[in-house]
């Protein structure tokens, strides 16, 4: 999450937001808006893994939970729709808007549109490039450098007696914050030893389809692999099948790291299909919620609110399964 160092160093920067009158921002001069006339516009990546089928259903329950109502779209994975949809909410004139850009750039112009109707934006779980920090209130979400440190730093530990490692890496979405920064915080560790070497990297979007297409290709031309690092649970997924297809063993011929931790992943890990998972909550409608209130409070917020998330071996997976949410 380079583009927050320095927020990160610079600590919270609460943001203080009079409640706007009318057409946005819920709170008015004479006060917060009951919750039940709130409106708030949720533009939705898409469908496209299972974290995000999560992530989806926690948002809807939160907002139906907490009783605001919540105007939903999906953008099949395109900006061109989420870019639609933020402009449909803006001529609805709701509170507020919030959503997960499924890429870092070409943001400006319809934040500015929203900045211009008084409607406050939150992201949540990916961020923009904008230089322009006023054109949202905060970023709600994980940091993605850390958790592809984190999949590195188990690498380190998990081969330390082989003097060569070849891996391929799975990539998301190309152009998404998770995408760049966990290859990114990958990179910063496996880079300190040469012994480590991606031989190939290309994007599975983010998908279990994708996964097992790319992985398939990459072991036709890259037959001696000992790793797959993929960005998320469902690549790792794919990529377990297009393994066995090639009558070789995920987890034993070749070990597999990922990064979600949701339910299939977390079982492929208690199977030994997988051999480590970062977690990366999508549990952030209780935050969202929480943000909304405060904002409609004419409260103020920090401009960066991170998840605590953890990470499992096969043991703390087998433990953790019968409780998990998702
Ligand atoms: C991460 C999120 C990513 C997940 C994928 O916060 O944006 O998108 O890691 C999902 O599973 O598709």
């Amino acid at each position: 999450m380079k583009k927050f160092a320095g927020l990160a160093a610079a600590g919270a920067i609460l943001v203080a937001l009079a409640g706007c009158a009318g057409g946005g921002g819920g709170g008015t001069a004479d006060g917060p808006k009951p919750l039940d006339e709130l409106v708030v516009g949720f533009a939705q990546v898409g469908a496209e893994s299972g974290w995000r089928t999560a992530n989806t259903e926690n948002i809807q329950s939160s907002f139906k939970d907490a009783g605001i109502e919540l105007k939903f779209s999906d953008a099949q994975q395109k900006q061109e729709n989420q870019i639609k949809a933020i402009r449909s909410y803006i001529q609805q004139g709701v509170d507020y808007i919030a959503f997960s850009p499924v890429v870092e750039t070409g943001w400006d112009a319809v934040l500015n549109e929203a900045k211009a109707a008084g409607i406050p934006v939150i992201l949540t779980d990916r961020a923009v490039d904008s230089k322009d920090d006023s054109l949202y209130v905060t970023f709600l979400g994980s940091d993605f450098i850390a958790e592809g440190e984190k999949a590195g730093n188990w690498a380190v530990e998990e081969f330390a007696d082989k003097d060569k490692v070849n891996i391929i890496q799975l990539e998301g979405t190309t152009g998404s914050a998770p995408a760049l920064d966990r290859a990114e915080g990958f990179a910063n560790i496996i880079g300190k030893d040469p012994k480590f070497q991606i031989v190939a990297s290309q994007t599975g979007d983010f998908t279990r389809a994708g996964g097992k297409q790319v992985t398939e290709a990459l072991l036709k031309s890259n037959p001696d692999v000992d790793l797959i690092f993929a960005h998320n649970d469902d690549m790792g997924l794919g990529a377990i099948e297009a393994i066995e297809a090639a009558g070789l063993t995920p987890g034993k011929d070749i070990e597999i790291v990922t990064i979600d931790a949701v339910h299939d992943g977390m079982q492929a890990l208690a199977d030994g299909k997988i051999n480590y998972i970062v977690e990366c909550s999508p549990l952030l409608g209780g935050q969202l919620v929480d943000v909304i209130k405060t904002l409609n409070d004419g409260g103020t917020v920090e401009k960066r609110i991170i998840t605590e998330e953890g990470e499992f071996n096969q043991e703390q997976a087998i433990a953790a399964l019968p409780d998990r949410k998702y």
